[in-house]
């Protein structure tokens, strides 16, 4: 397998989707020589086969806002690869959403959910829907409206979605909700719900700690206990971004940054427990923007800008996919950086990797480092099936079991004389078992 023709060859067949190929060519330039080590692979074209999706679903969405307009929308579900367990991963709500986004995801959550250790294939869908702005009703209508079509292709054997950006408890339940009524079934299929219907301890928090715990696990080998003294700038301030701020504040680092798409707050004194409090509820409440944060605390508010030349000692990308460009990533090693942990899918372009790999810092790539949002995920699929639900300590402990697991196997396939390349790590542990269960599973 020559990694540059096979990349060729995808963007000649699947024109248009720059968000796909990137993905691809970052897992394939990782993987090829390990993958030229077994001719057997490339006698069953297994990479190929690995790269296209096993299917795609794309549908109407058509709903009714508040003043009784008609709206329609495209659905999508990205079936990538059930090779290791049913189909899994998260639904995006958001105006940028498209087949090549998908694609991209769908494909890492393959890489990502093999590396979980859990029995989870891998999958991605969603709408360009836009959420924001919208009523609670307008938001119900819609998710019913989605899960209307949806429901024909998931199931709790087959294919189990959960949140993304613009979806979270409040839209898994909405879903959840139609889900059943469709199929007269309680099974559990979608995660992320209720704690009242199934839902696990832990899942709201655990993308956000899961970064956190795979950070503390690199930060170790390098003989640093704790987040003392380490200054912490945050992209994003959703779901994974606010949780990844609350365990850097118990662990005793400073939370200096947190955006949106509208722009960043940087707040010197630092984003302190109070104050957290204050951005859960402007997000989940009130539904807000991060600037408001700046008119009440009287701190630095940046328009359109990033926090990435904002003075920080660790990086934790949470927001968006290719929020983090090679300038950014001069500027932070420039500034002292000396971690960068992905809690978003593919925040870093190709560019800023490479810097960060060059200068030898500490950096974890998303399909790694917030591998612990779909791990609690498996979990919950766990405890549907055996209609038992486990205390927070047990979720959180194995929540740590798994970060360090997947960590332990970045180790192993990524260590380069003094240095760990955790790209090279994750690609080629996630590869591998994808590989050796489509091996054993035939030419299908
Ligand atoms: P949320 O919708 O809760 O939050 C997303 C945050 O990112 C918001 O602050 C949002 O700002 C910002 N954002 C979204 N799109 C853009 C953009 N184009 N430019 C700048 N900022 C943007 O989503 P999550 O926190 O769940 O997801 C964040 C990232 O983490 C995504 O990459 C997601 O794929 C990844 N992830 C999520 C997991 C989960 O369990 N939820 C698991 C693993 C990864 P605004 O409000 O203005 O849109
Ligand atoms: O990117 C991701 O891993 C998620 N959005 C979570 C997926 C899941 O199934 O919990």
């Amino acid at each position: 397998m020559k990694a540059k023709e096979v990349l060729e060859n995808l963007k000649r067949r699947f024109p248009n989707e720059p968000e796909y190929h990137q993905a691809v060519q970052e897992v394939l330039e990782s993987i090829e020589d390990v993958y030229n080590e077994h001719p057997e692979f490339e006698k069953y074209n297994l990479i190929e086969r690995l790269c296209i999706p096993d299917r795609i679903f794309s549908f109407r969405v058509t709903w009714t806002d508040d003043n009784g307009n008609t709206h329609v929308n495209m659905g999508y579900r990205v079936q990538h690869n059930n090779a290791i367990g049913p189909y899994k991963g998260g639904l995006r709500f958001h105006s940028s959403v498209n087949q090549s986004i998908l694609k991209f995801l769908a494909f890492e959550q393959t890489f990502k959910n093999s590396l979980t250790t859990l029995p989870m294939g891998g999958g991605k869908g969603g709408s360009d829907f836009n959420p924001k702005g919208k009523s609670n009703n307008e938001i119900m209508r819609f998710c019913q409206a989605f899960m209307l079509e949806l429901a024909k292709h998931i199931g709790p054997e087959t294919d189990v979605p959960a949140g993304d950006i613009g979806v979270g408890g409040r839209e898994v339940g909405y879903m959840y909700g139609m889900y059943k009524k469709l199929r007269c079934e309680n099974t559990g299929t979608l995660t992320g719900k209720g704690i009242e219907f199934g839902g696990s301890l832990i899942r709201p928090e655990a993308t956000g700690y899961g970064n956190i715990y795979f950070l503390m696990n690199m930060l170790k080998r390098k003989g640093i206990n704790d987040l003392k003294g380490q200054v912490v700038a945050i992209s994003g301030s959703g779901n994974v971004a606010t949780y990844t701020a609350e365990k850097v504040l118990e662990l005793g680092g400073k939370v200096i940054t947190l955006s949106d798409s509208n722009g960043y707050i940087y707040d010197p004194e630092g984003i302190d427990a109070e104050k957290l409090k204050y951005v859960f509820e402007l997000k989940n409440i009130y539904r807000g923007r991060i600037k408001e944060y700046a008119e009440k605390y009287n701190c630095k508010y940046v328009e359109g800008g990033r926090p990435w030349a904002e003075k920080c000692t660790i990086a934790l990308p949470s927001a968006t996919q290719n929020e983090l460009n090679g300038d950014d990533a001069k500027t932070l090693v420039a500034n002292g950086c000396i971690a960068v942990s992905e809690g978003a899918n593919m925040p870093s372009t190709p560019e800023a990797i490479e810097v960060f790999l060059q200068n030898k810092i500490l950096y974890a790539p998303g399909k790694a480092a917030n591998a612990g949002g779909v791990s609690v995920s498996g979990l919950e699929m766990t405890q549907n099936s055996i209609k038992l639900s486990w205390s927070r300590e047990e979720v959180d402990q194995k929540l740590k079991d798994i970060m360090k697991d997947i960590h332990d196997a970045c180790v192993k396939y990524g260590t380069e004389g003094d240095y760990v390349n955790y790209v090279k790590g994750a690609n080629i542990a996630g590869f591998m078992k994808v590989a050796k269960a489509m091996m054993a599973q035939g030419v299908i």
